[in-house]
């Protein structure tokens, strides 16, 4: 089996470094990646073929654990290039099949920001001040729409540490005009009052309608559940994730400790150890309505949503991973 394209391999040190990062980003880069390999495979056999995109849906997925939109990414490729194969003896149609795959996967993911844009926009009213955490692409969908759509709202972005993703946030909305006041995560409580709803991104969602989202979204979502300020999801159904349903848990990242303080100062600190978990999991009960770009679901909904769309995983126990 050759070795695999140095792009495949760049991708992969890209997401684990977080040069590309958001659950969204993460999958539709890793389906590229997967393009990639069926653009270069020089493969003679069909077997070879499958053992190189194996290979690098292997070395993708291991490049960061919490986003369940990886896995469902690369599987929505591989299930359709194993379906493929149960008919398919030429290696050039596979490599088209994964290539036509490939670009309905990162087309549809698209759509659906499109989408969830369009129906998140809805619950958006004129005057509204919208707190966000972190940077989701699902989110700007939504509050630049409702923007578009001549509601003049302002937005509230947390910094979110460690690593100021709500910069590229705050960054990307005031480009179009928004007014944004960017605040120390610390901060949301003081806020919270002068917030009219909440709506963050997703890297999971469980069988039981929790939300996996950037570290602090559970502590947001407590502080808007005491203030009764409406808290809202924005996520594509590929977020949701059937392994949940099998019993398993979803595994939260836990990231270097140079992300919150050098090694160098630390080794100044006795006794002092860093914890940098980069997720937190929002029980069900503060989530108000999750945006999907299949329409507004309660967490409640969760399940259905698996059940829709990942009934082929669910009956196969899809285990070629
Ligand atoms: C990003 C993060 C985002 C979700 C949703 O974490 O938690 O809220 O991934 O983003 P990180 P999107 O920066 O560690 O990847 O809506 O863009 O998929």
């Amino acid at each position: 089996m050759e070795a695999l394209p140095k792009k495949v391999i760049e991708i992969a040190q890209d997401i684990n470094k977080m040069k590309i990062r958001g659950a969204g980003k993460i999958a539709q880069v890793a389906v590229e990646a997967l393009k990639v390999v069926a653009e270069s495979s020089n493969a003679a056999v069909t077997e070879d073929f499958m053992a190189e995109i194996k290979l690098a849906a292997k070395i993708l997925l291991q490049t960061r654990p919490t986003a369940v939109s990886l896995p469902n990414g690369i599987r929505y490729v591989l299930w359709r290039l194993m379906q493929a194969k149960k008919t398919i003896e030429e290696v050039e149609d596979l490599k088209t099949c994964v290539i036509n795959v490939a670009d309905q996967f990162i087309k549809n993911s698209k759509v659906a920001i499109q989408k969830i844009g369009e129906i998140g926009a809805r619950r958006v009213k004129d005057g509204d001040v919208i707190l966000t955490h972190c940077h989701s692409s699902a989110v700007i969908a939504v509050i630049k729409t409702a923007w578009n759509q001549g509601k003049k709202i302002c937005v509230n972005c947390t910094e979110t540490r460690p690593l100021f993703q709500g910069r590229i946030t705050a960054r990307t909305l005031g480009q179009v005009g928004i007014p944004v006041t960017m605040i120390v995560d610390s901060a949301t409580r003081h806020f919270i009052n002068k917030v009219d709803k909440v709506i963050v991104g997703a890297d999971a969602i469980t069988a039981n309608g929790a939300v996996v989202n950037k570290i602090g979204t559970s502590m947001i979502a407590l502080v808007a559940h005491e203030a009764r300020t409406p808290f809202f999801v924005a996520a594509e159904t590929y977020k949701f994730s059937p392994e949940t349903m099998m019993g398993d848990s979803i595994v939260l990242e836990e990231r270097d400790s140079s992300e919150i303080i050098s090694s160098k100062l630390l080794k100044t600190m006795k006794n002092v150890f860093i914890r940098n978990p980069s997720f937190d999991v929002t029980p069900a009960e503060y989530v108000n309505l999750i945006i999907t770009e299949k329409g507004i679901i309660p967490p409640q909904g969760a399940v259905s949503i698996i059940q829709q769309e990942y009934q082929w995983f669910i009956s196969n126990e899809m285990d070629t991973l």
